[in-house]
């Protein structure tokens, strides 16, 4: 039973979240407040640079993930995607030959993506969308996008065919037709430096209590929200710890890609070396604290010596409860650390 002490609770706390893995610590924070009635306020700042055009249509990955998750509507198994999904539209595109057939856009997935290009096509922002769109879904969170503005990850592959001997694939391309098989030799996240952050995300960083940095993947879903100009600012500034937690475990990713892309930017493949690629907030970074899982609590000391707290806590999001503990814990962080700034 999850009996956290009532001054830990804080009143607004803000999530940088993308992928799989920061849906499913969103539930564990939402089961959390849910259990000990807490009055918390959660926004989450979205990474938007995994959305995709495809058949003229606006698929926004990592908004959907946490909406359906957190709204009800996922499909628990893929983690992504609609549950009692059907592939009829994707099916007859195929048959018709129209490519590309390698990204599985489901039938109830794609009325999101019809509504949702229906409102921008009429004007609307991404961040108006969003807001119409959660109307439906009700997630039980400000759901905001990081920008409003369009950023696609690309990954530069090896192509011998290419003069340069590479070519730029869209990230979804890498990862949902290439599998993250070959080597990814740059990440880019194109149109990230004329990008704003959407209304909202900068006030919410600057006003929450705690923000809580989840176990997604550091380069395409922290690294990219990090890199809107004008966020990366606003966490090194705000006056709430931040605190992270570990995506990687005993020297690897728990799912995803994030050990090809930490190799890709030159960042060893553990939680002391995430902790320190993503830096102290004393040194200029953005952690004030980092969870490690328990296979990783040799490296506590080596984070600790970066001026990042640390703790070496089960990591695993085998279930919501599971995942309230690691809050918990990310809570107990935070207050420690504002107890050591008294
Ligand atoms: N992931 C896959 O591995 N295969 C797919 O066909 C696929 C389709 C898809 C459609 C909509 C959507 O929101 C997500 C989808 N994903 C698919 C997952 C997606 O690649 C990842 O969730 C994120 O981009 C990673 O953060």
């Amino acid at each position: 039973m999850i009996s956290p002490d009532p001054s830990l609770t804080p009143a607004r706390v803000t999530v940088l979240s993308g992928g799989v893995g920061g849906a499913r610590f969103l539930q564990g924070l939402l089961h959390l407040i849910d259990v000990t009635g807490a009055a918390t306020e959660v926004t989450v700042v979205a990474n938007t640079a995994d959305d995709i055009w495809l058949h003229g249509l606006k698929v926004c990955p990592d908004l959907d993930t946490v909406m359906y998750t957190l709204g009800g509507g996922i499909d628990t198994e893929r983690g992504w995607g609609r549950t009692d999904e059907t592939w009829h539209a994707r099916d007859e595109l195929a048959a018709y030959g129209v490519e590309p057939t390698w990204f599985g856009l489901g039938d109830r997935d794609l009325a999101t993506h019809l509504v949702r290009t229906q409102m921008l096509d009429a004007g609307y922002s991404l961040s108006a969308v969003t807001a119409a769109l959660c109307d439906r879904w009700k997630p039980g969170v400000r759901l905001l996008p990081m920008t409003d503005d369009r950023v696609e990850t690309h990954v530069a592959i090896d192509d011998d065919q290419a003069p340069s001997g590479q070519r730029a694939v869209h990230f979804q391309e890498y990862w949902v037709r290439l599998h993250a098989e070959v080597p990814a030799r740059a990440v880019v996240p194109v149109g990230i430096d004329r990008a704003t952050p959407a209304p909202g995300v900068v006030e919410a960083i600057r006003d929450a209590e705690l923000v809580l940095v989840p176990p997604s993947n550091p380069v395409v879903s922290i690294g990219t929200i990090l890199a809107v100009p004008g966020i990366g600012e606003a966490l090194r500034s705000t006056a709430a710890p931040v605190v992270g937690v570990s995506p990687i475990v005993g020297g690897h990713h728990v799912r995803g890609m994030a050990a090809q892309l930490l190799t890709a930017i030159g960042v060893e493949t553990g939680a002391g070396a995430v902790a320190e690629h993503y830096g102290a907030r004393g040194a200029g970074g953005l952690l004030d604290g980092w969870l490690v899982d328990t296979a990783d609590a040799d490296e506590v000391a080596r984070v600790e010596g970066t001026g990042i707290a640390c703790r070496a806590v089960p990591l695993m999001m085998t279930d919501t409860e599971a995942t309230a503990r690691m809050v918990l814990e990310a809570y107990a962080l935070a207050a420690e650390h504002l107890g050591a700034d008294r």
